[in-house]
């Protein structure tokens, strides 16, 4: 689609050089909504042709995608938290697919995926880069790996930005009512600071003309853009700073401190344990009870994702418990009455008793 790109690439370019201030700001924050658009476009367009690429499926154990540049020490990282073997290179590009391994952290699994290094300009499809951005709109939490000699992260960041993934952030707190006539309400509702004209302008530019949008926070451009398409994915993030066992990392490190970086050594095996810490607490886990119905309860819950649903569940005990299942009953937070019947795609929550029930046969 190089018309496209090249729109975008002119509006971007038209971006850098107009210097911000009071009197450019409508005209910045129309060009950033403009290339908003484009990139609508472009993505809808590519879908269609998609097919290939990497997918990945959520299960009961969380995913977590090890990303950065090449050669920082992914895949050792990989070998070093699980159980798995990632070919290890003293070149760029070693690591040319996704490589899962299991990581057990006290009662709990996580599915770690090293992926390719990625470099800049991975939305243009360097080194499959956009492949690898992508899957990672499905995990639930991203490790950015770093090293002494490729430490700025900011990169990395725009990749995952165009990708529509923001990390550390929330979902901007708004709501639209897109309506057939009345023109279009922006309201706010509590503390909020935004350029109302900024924002109708914003608005048009996405062809919503009538519609009642009402703001609980603070809007910058960029924030009201999200929240407009509401394809983006809020993602937690932790930065690892790997090869702490150079004479280069301290530099590093005071370069990344707001990042909060994990300092590693896979080498020198330094902070895997932490690491392993640092990423289970990052991620959202509850615990479910198997109670067979003709006999006494597991001791040991089952720990799975937050979110995970009772076909989830079923799948990571038997696949058995999938194809014959008949109901499931739950006694606990996610449902309203004691053995209440549920089906498969019925969400369990912290704390469930859950007994599964298969047709004979
Ligand atoms: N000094 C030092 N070297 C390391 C450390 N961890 C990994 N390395 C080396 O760094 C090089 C790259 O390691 P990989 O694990 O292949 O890096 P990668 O990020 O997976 O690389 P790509 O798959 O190419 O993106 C290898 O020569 C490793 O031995 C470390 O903690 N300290
Ligand atoms: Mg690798």
């Amino acid at each position: 689609m190089p018309a496209i790109d090249d729109e975008i690439k002119e509006l971007e370019a038209e971006i850098k050089k107009t210097q911000y201030n009071k009197a450019t700001e409508h005209h910045i924050g129309r060009i950033k909504a403009k290339i908003a658009r484009l990139e609508k476009v472009r993505e809808e367009r590519s879908k269609k042709g998609a097919g290939t690429g990497f997918f990945i499926k959520k299960g009961i154990y969380p995913s977590i995608g090890l990303l950065g540049p090449p050669s920082v020490g992914k895949s050792s990282i990989l070998n070093a938290i699980t159980n798995a073997e990632s070919r290890v290179g003293a070149f760029d590009f070693t690591t040319l697919s996704i490589v899962p391994g299991v990581m057990e952290y006290r009662d709990m699994k996580f599915r770690i995926l090293d992926l390719p290094g990625v470099i800049e300009g991975a939305h243009e499809g360097r080194g499959r880069g956009k492949e690898v951005i992508s899957v990672l709109r499905n995990v639930d939490l991203i490790v950015v790996v770093l090293d002494p000699f490729k430490y700025d992260p900011s990169y990395i960041i725009k990749e995952l930005q165009r990708e529509g993934i923001r990390i550390n952030q929330k979902p901007p707190k708004m709501s639209i009512l897109l309506k057939d006539k009345g023109g279009l309400n922006i309201t706010k509702v509590g503390k909020s600071e935004f350029d109302i004209e900024l924002l109708e302008s914003i608005s048009r530019e996405f062809g919503i003309i009538n519609a009642d949008i009402i703001l609980r926070q603070s809007m910058t451009p960029d924030v009201f853009i999200d929240g407009l398409l509401g394809n983006r994915v809020y993602l937690p993030a932790i930065f690892i700073l790997n090869k702490a066992d150079t004479p280069e990392f301290q530099k590093a490190y005071e370069f990344l401190e707001s990042f909060n970086p994990i300092p590693t050594s896979v080498t020198k095996k330094r902070n895997i344990d932490l690491l392993k810490e640092k990423i289970a607490g990052k991620v959202r886990m509850i615990r479910v009870h198997l109670i067979p119905w003709n006999a006494p309860a597991d001791k040991e819950p089952m720990v799975v994702r937050e979110g995970s649903t009772v076909e989830d569940v079923c799948k990571a005990v038997h696949t058995e418990f999938v194809e014959k299942f008949k109901f499931a009953t739950i006694t606990g937070k996610s449902v309203r009455f004691p053995n209440q019947r549920v089906g498969l795609q019925h969400r369990v929550q912290d704390g469930d008793n859950l007994t599964v029930f298969l047709n004979k046969g």
